[in-house]
């Protein structure tokens, strides 16, 4: 009954938004709803035929970032009282052989910009597309006969567009190798026997009293953070406008106006005829928004997690759902925020701990064989996490071998991780992009040399040498390409024109994790299509054209619009609105315990604020509760 009624609500809602005028969403941020995809469909039509008869597709659908000082001075009003900026859609559509681009307005209900994409590259490839391009091969006869004559059932066949030529234009059945067997790669728990591995049954964080964070449409508030969450079909998980509550001020100061994934570059380091053309540019090719995962409950997302789903259009411009996409959630892992024991003082002895607690919002992209576990993650400190997580399934390629004695060849590209089965070495690169605007837009990028220095001679002090900071402000986008770890080096984005009351510049520090630079040549075709890896850290002028660093059409790009091209215009980025851009870097020599899923291995960064605060904002949190949830006793009758 209760069912019933919940049905007849949502039925009345949505004749509601259909009939009447169309209602803008409540933020400029807001990914496209249910209806504005309709009515993007409902106007295109009226110019073009659509469907893949008509030869006119949808390959990417999303929000038209609207112009940055409207969506800021509505931001900035009172309770976001001022009119919101308008709201369009960019739709990159493929037409007759030709990629357009078009704007959607949604007040004016029309097309109001029509491009042809001249230039290489071709834009991500949309899921029928990827299907189409698969059952080719598995239709095509001489390939179904090769798979029969290995003894194999083409209904357990995997084939995959790699994005080189087209559809099937030549074929090659080339040796067959020893095929490994499916001996030891069972991973679903419910076929999986005793003995079972290291009990954690008894690890678990329950949050009897509801989460401590509240979501408001897509803004989510928790502790002292508040920030928008989106969904794109190309970048996935999208947050804006996260600024943080400052005490001594008494409001919300901006951190990052929006900060997503732009690109994964994944490049394989087997060069033979079979494996060269294997390097992927996931986000670009087939939408790290499009191949995120339906996340589960208490798994995917501890207890306490709320779920988000993410829309976007098909290839014939009709919505289509990933429930749950996106879960935020408190993580509490048993860290101390902060702690002394005061033992120095004779007679007297103190201590304070405060455990910490963050938010996190999260995204999992699988992208073919690879989990992809993205984590934006808040602290009540200021800092901003950026994790990344990798898990999945190695990509492996059947070999003779089961042994490393038997090898004859110099180089099999990767390890044995199984029978007659090599996990070939590749490279893992996910690349951000921060819009930061550290309390306001105008912003700089310092780094902060520390440099060593002989101590002045000196009859009394022994000591030779110090280090101490040599500032220098990065004037253009040259000097702000930073390679990791050749010079001990603060990284630094100011507001020159806010400074604490000591006088400091107002800042956020970028606390790098570990560096893995590209180590392909700087002629080989996938490092020139993957340029935007060979720093680990670029800042550019703000442009809202510029946001996929491996360019807008990544298919087959030649890398002439990639983050390295727009960086070589070498625009002036002090006291300016400016863009960073980290890449999160993996080498991955494929181990055994890799197989047959892999253990999730980490990297990441960390935005910590830097002078940004008068003193450590968390000094004063209070304790955390403890709730201990009744134990059930069992009833007599
Ligand atoms: C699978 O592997 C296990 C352990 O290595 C071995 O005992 C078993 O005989 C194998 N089974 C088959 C069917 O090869
Ligand atoms: C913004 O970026 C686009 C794409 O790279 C470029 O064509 C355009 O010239 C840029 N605009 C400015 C003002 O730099
Ligand atoms: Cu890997």
């Amino acid at each position: 009954m209760a069912q019933l009624q919940l049905t007849s609500l949502i039925f009345v809602s949505i004749f509601a938004i259909s009939s009447s005028s169309f209602i803008q969403p409540p933020h400029p941020f807001d990914p496209l709803t249910e209806t504005e995809l309709k009515l993007i469909r409902n106007v295109i039509k009226k110019t073009y035929p659509i469907g893949p008869k008509h030869r006119f597709t949808f390959q990417y659908v999303g929000l038209n970032e609207p112009d940055k000082s409207l969506v800021l001075s509505w931001h900035s009003s009172p309770h976001h009282s001022a009119k919101l900026p308008p709201r369009q859609a960019f739709i990159i559509a493929r037409e007759n052989g030709r990629t357009r681009e078009i704007v959607v307005d949604f007040s004016s209900r029309a097309i109001v910009s029509d491009k042809i994409h001249v230039g290489n590259g071709n834009p991500m490839l949309t899921t029928d597309e990827q299907e189409a391009a698969t059952s080719l091969v598995l239709k095509y006869k001489p390939f179904r006969e090769s798979i029969r004559k290995r003894g194999l059932n083409i209904l357990e066949v995997v084939a995959r567009p790699q994005r080189w030529d087209g559809s099937v234009t030549e074929f090659k059945d080339r040796f067959m190798a020893p095929l490994p067997k499916a001996n030891g790669t069972e991973f679903c728990i419910s076929e999986l026997k005793p003995p079972f591995g290291p009990a954690l049954q008894n690890a678990v964080v329950l949050q009897p009293n509801g989460p401590g964070f509240k979501i408001d449409g897509h803004i989510v508030r928790w502790a002292n953070w508040e920030f928008h969450i989106s969904f794109d079909v190309r970048a996935g998980l999208v947050i804006s406008l996260a600024s943080i509550f400052d005490m001594d001020m008494n409001k919300y100061r901006q951190v990052l106006y929006k900060g997503h994934l732009s690109e994964m570059f994944v490049p394989y380091m087997d060069p033979s005829a079979d494996w060269y053309f294997i390097n992927y540019l996931d986000c670009g090719e087939f939408g790290c928004g499009q191949c995120a995962v339906s996340l589960e409950p208490y798994t995917d997302c501890p207890a306490g997690a709320v779920f988000m789903d993410g829309i976007f259009a098909g290839q014939d411009g009709t919505h289509t759902k990933i429930s749950n996409v996106m879960c935020i959630f408190e993580k509490f892992a048993g860290d101390i925020m902060w702690r002394h024991t005061e033992t120095e003082v004779p007679g007297l002895e103190i201590t304070e701990v405060r455990p910490d607690v963050s938010l996190v919002a999260r995204m999992v992209t699988t992208v073919g064989n690879y989990d992809y576990i993205v984590d934006y993650e808040f602290k009540p400190s200021g800092s901003i996490k950026v994790e990344v997580g990798l898990t999945g399934v190695l990509e492996v390629k059947p070999v003779e071998y089961v042994h490393t004695s038997e090898i004859k060849e110099d180089d099999i590209h990767g390890t044995i991780v199984a029978d007659n089965t090599v996990g070939v070495n590749h490279d893992h690169f996910i690349t951000f992009r921060l819009d930061l605007d550290i309390d306001g837009t105008d912003n700089s990028f310092i780094r902060n040399e520390l440099v060593t220095k002989r101590a002045p001679k000196s009859a009394h002090i022994p000591r030779k040498s110090y280090w101490t900071t040599k500032r220098k402000i990065a004037k253009t986008e040259a000097d702000a390409r930073v390679k990791l770890g050749l010079k001990a080096e603060e990284l630094v984005v100011v507001n020159p024109n806010r400074r604490t009351k000591h006088g400091n510049e107002v800042g956020y520090r970028l606390f790098p994790g570990p560096s893995s630079g590209p180590l392909l040549t700087q002629d080989d075709y996938p490092q020139i299509r993957g340029a935007f890896t060979n720093y680990d850290v670029w800042i550019t002028l703000y442009n809202k054209s510029e946001v996929w660093a491996s360019g807008l059409y990544a298919d087959r790009s030649q890398g002439d619009d990639t983050l390295a091209v727009w960086s070589q215009r070498n625009r002036e980025i002090e006291e300016k609105d400016i863009v960073m851009w980290y890449t999160v870097g993996f080498h991955h020599v494929p181990c055994q315990e890799d197989f047959p899923t892999m253990p999730t291995l980490t990297s990441g960064f960390e935005l910590r604020p830097a002078n940004f605060f008068e003193q450590n904002p968390v000094l004063e949190t209070e304790l955390i509760k403890l709730t201990t949830t009744p134990k059930c006793t069992p009833t007599t009758n």
